[in-house]
């Protein structure tokens, strides 16, 4: 039988583990035993989770403030990581956010540029500078969080759901050529989970955040957080390659059951 893979010290570098998906990462590779490099734009964040997880788990982490848009800060944060922390195992591409629910025509271009800058090109540049010293090294796995939505448009989601539907292109395309290396690549796409999320999108009105998740249940960054861990700690020949879940409330991007 294949042995799982291990990630007991292993380096796993979280990007957006200020919240959400990303923090709960932190949690399930911290429970295991992983070295966490955890990275976001909100330092206090960061420290806090580092305190919570230190003290029930007492790994080792090494925290950023990055913000991932910023290319000359992604190169010098990961080109001056300390030796002990340069060699990364696992690569969580997670940092991300919509803004907006606006009609192509009327939309804040602001708004499109700060989805496109963070969820694609921000992944780009973690992925350009992480992913050479994994096939020097022969050893790695880059996970992205991808979406639903770059699976299905829907009104209102055009340029978030086009920046997903180019993360997943990405992926496929970093998997096709990283063909030939132990590399692994993988995509979780999820539908609706409570987090930040909506808050974000709809620039702090919470009442109209909290009616996304009205009536239904929704995921929780912890279920993220197991289907991640689940395809980090595959044996080492098992590449899953893409995973699209929803909460049993949803069936499409659109189409959920409320109660209420
Ligand atoms: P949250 O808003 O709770 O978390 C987003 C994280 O991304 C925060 O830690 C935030 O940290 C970080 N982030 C945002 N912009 C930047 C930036 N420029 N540089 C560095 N970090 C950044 O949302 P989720 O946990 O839900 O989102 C995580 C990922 O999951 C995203 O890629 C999202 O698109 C995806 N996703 C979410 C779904 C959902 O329904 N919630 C469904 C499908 C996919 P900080 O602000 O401190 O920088
Ligand atoms: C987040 C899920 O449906 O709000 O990617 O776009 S959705």
């Amino acid at each position: 039988m294949s042995k799982n893979t291990s990630i007991q010290n292993q380096i796993v570098f979280i990007t957006g583990a200020s919240s959400g998906i990303g923090a709960a990462c932190a949690n399930i590779f911290a429970s295991s035993g992983a070295k966490l490099i955890l990275a976001a734009r909100r330092r206090d964040r960061l420290e806090e989770l580092a305190a919570k997880l230190g003290k029930e788990f007492n790994n080792e982490m090494h925290l950023l403030q990055m913000d991932v848009r910023d290319r000359e800060q992604v190169e010098s944060a990961i080109s001056s990581l300390p030796p002990s922390w340069s060699d990364v195992d696992v690569l969580i591409n997670n940092a991300g956010l919509s803004r907006g629910l606006d009609k192509l025509h009327e939309g804040s271009i602001q708004d499109w540029e700060e989805m496109i800058d963070t969820n694609i090109k921000g992944l780009l540049y973690m992925t350009r500078h992480i992913v050479p010293g994994m096939v020097s090294r022969g050893r790695g796995h880059v996970v992205n969080l991808g979406s639903i939505a770059g699976h299905q448009t829907y009104p209102g989601g055009n340029v978030y759901c086009g920046s997903k539907a180019a993360v997943r292109a990405i992926t496929e395309g970093l998997k096709q050529d990283l063909l030939g290396t132990p590399v692994r690549v993988t995509s979780v796409d999820p539908g609706l989970v409570e987090t930040e999320f909506s808050n974000v999108r709809f620039h702090g009105d919470s009442d109209r955040a909290n009616k996304v998740y009205q009536g239904l249940t929704p995921l929780t960054p912890e279920d993220i957080a197991d289907v991640v861990f689940f395809c980090v700690t595959r044996p080492a020949h098992v590449n899953i390659s893409e995973i699209l879940l929803v909460p049993t409330d949803q069936a499409t991007a659109t189409l959920v059951h409320r109660r209420s």
